[in-house]
């Protein structure tokens, strides 16, 4: 079994630094396969140069990953899947993980401590309590109301910040940088605005404090991690030499771009091939439109298409051609670029990486929590070409496709397990419209908090989308995408 003493042994990259030196100077909430293949590996790669920002990792809903890692001291591998086979590497950044549930109080004391500088988070986009149209605290969510009866036992991302900087505040740790890594639309400002306002139905002077000294940099992280399947775990075990119980797989592809933003100090992150950028909303549009959108495209058209990985999907033409023109002629368009970034590129590159036969990413786990994706992957694009009077007919059949999945059978009428805060709404609106796809539509704009005032009310926005879902339940996923989207 992987861990400090068997390391050595592997056969695989090892970590380049002596982990007995490195202290804890990052905690990271959500320690999935995400934060474990991106950040963490960034870290790893910079604990040579300055050892002082190990991370304590947390998870806040489950123990599965503290119980797997610890006995491992942490240490893990990465198998990189790329085209034409796979590396490994283990990763020795992740000192120790506690879990929300069983750890709160030594969880809250680290993260009260003066060594910790930085804190991260990956928690999906629906762990930020929220209104995904509007970017604000839902007052009313029930971890929100948990949180605020007993603030000293948090359970939520917000709620543990709040109750953090709340003890810094009071034992002068001072402020630490609040860094979002996940997939919302400006994360460092809509993290910024969740936290004041849970911090302001505590205590104003709290808000005030945490307004006046700590930041929320602004991030866009990508790097494409599907959920490790039994075949690549028995793959990774044959190639290390080491059962490891919780490895994870990647693309080669990562980035990381950051708005350069830290209240308490920071790695050295240039050094190890991060972008510091003083504004990173353009990257932040560029990925959450280009690549996301397209991704979502491809998992409910392809999942309903009978496809269960993207790269299955990515075998058809006719898928290719209908998320390249999708990208070419109505997101690119919205899209305004620093200088040197060349989008075409970008373009043919996300394809390819999507190509990767050497990634099982199923389109039903993209699929998931559609509620809380579609308003940035896909509704401000369509926003902003209602504004500019320009078509979107394929992103409109990815909206319809999302629809017609969330209904909750497929198009040979099996029964599809829908994950999504909203599921028993969306399950709920499909019965009782089924067969009138118009009524249908008009139903699913009505949930505010995905589609927001605008597009609501917006005749043009359901005409459009009324017109692809009937000819997804006339002709199919298949066929449709074959007849070009539009
Ligand atoms: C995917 C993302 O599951 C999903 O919704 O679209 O996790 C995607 O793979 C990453 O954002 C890539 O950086």
């Amino acid at each position: 079994r992987l861990n400090d003493t068997t390391l050595a042994g592997a056969n695989a990259e090892i970590p380049a630094f002596d982990r007995s030196a490195v202290t804890p100077g990052i905690v990271h909430l959500g320690v999935g396969a995400f934060h474990r293949a991106h950040q963490a590996v960034y870290v790893d790669d910079l604990l040579a140069d300055d050892p002082c920002w190990g991370i304590i990792g947390a998870s806040l809903k489950s123990t599965t990953t503290a119980d797997a890692l610890n006995p491992q001291n942490g240490l893990y591998t990465l198998a990189i899947n790329g085209p034409k086979g796979a590396s490994h590497r283990v990763i020795g950044s992740v000192l120790d993980i506690l879990t929300a549930r069983r750890d709160t109080a030594a969880l809250l004391e680290i993260m009260s401590s003066p060594s910790i500088r930085i804190l991260s988070l990956t928690v999906t986009e629906k762990g930020y309590c929220h209104d995904p149209a509007t970017g604000r605290l839902d007052e009313n969510h029930g971890d929100i109301r948990a949180d605020l009866a007993t603030p000293d036992a948090p359970s939520s991302a917000p709620g543990f910040i709040v109750e953090a900087l709340r003890r810094r505040w009071q034992n002068g740790a001072g402020p630490f940088t609040v860094m979002s890594c996940d997939n919302l639309p400006t994360n460092g400002k809509t993290t910024r605005n969740i936290v004041l306002a849970l911090a302001a139905l505590r205590d104003d002077g709290l808000a005030r404090w945490i307004e006046n000294h700590v930041s929320f940099p602004g991030t866009m992280v990508d790097r494409i991690v599907p959920a490790t399947t039994d075949a690549d775990h028995a793959k990774i075990r044959m190639a290390t030499g080491l059962e490891d119980a919780l490895p994870v797989v990647s693309e080669p592809f990562i980035q990381w771009v950051i708005e350069d933003n830290f209240c308490a100090g920071r790695p050295p992150f240039e050094r190890v091939g991060i972008d510091l950028v003083a504004d990173v909303e353009p990257y932040e549009m560029m990925k959450l439109r280009m690549l996301n959108g397209a991704h979502s495209t491809l998992a409910y058209l392809g999942f309903l298409a009978g496809c269960e990985t993207v790269a299955q999907v990515m075998e058809q033409p006719s898928f290719v051609k209908l998320i390249s023109d999708m990208m070419s002629d109505e997101i690119i368009p919205t899209l305004n670029m620093p200088a040197g970034v060349d989008l075409a590129a970008y373009r043919d590159a996300l394809i390819e990486r999507f190509k990767n036969p050497g990634l099982r990413h199923k389109t039903w786990q993209i699929a998931m929590d559609g509620s809380q994706k579609l308003p940035q992957r896909v509704l401000g694009t369509i926003a902003d070409r209602l504004a500019q009077d320009a078509s979107f007919d394929r992103l409109a059949l990815c909206v319809a496709g999302w629809m017609r999945y969330v209904s909750g059978s497929d198009e040979r009428g099996n029964e599809i397990d829908v994950r999504d805060p909203l599921s028993s709404q969306l399950l709920a609106i499909a019965k009782e419209h089924m067969g009138n796809p118009a009524a249908m539509v008009r139903a699913y704009c009505g949930i505010r908090t995905i589609f927001g005032e605008e597009l609501m009310l917006d005749e043009r926005f359901a005409t459009t989308l009324t017109a692809a879902l009937e000819r997804l339940y006339k002709d199919g996923a298949q066929q449709t995408v074959k007849k070009g989207g539009s």
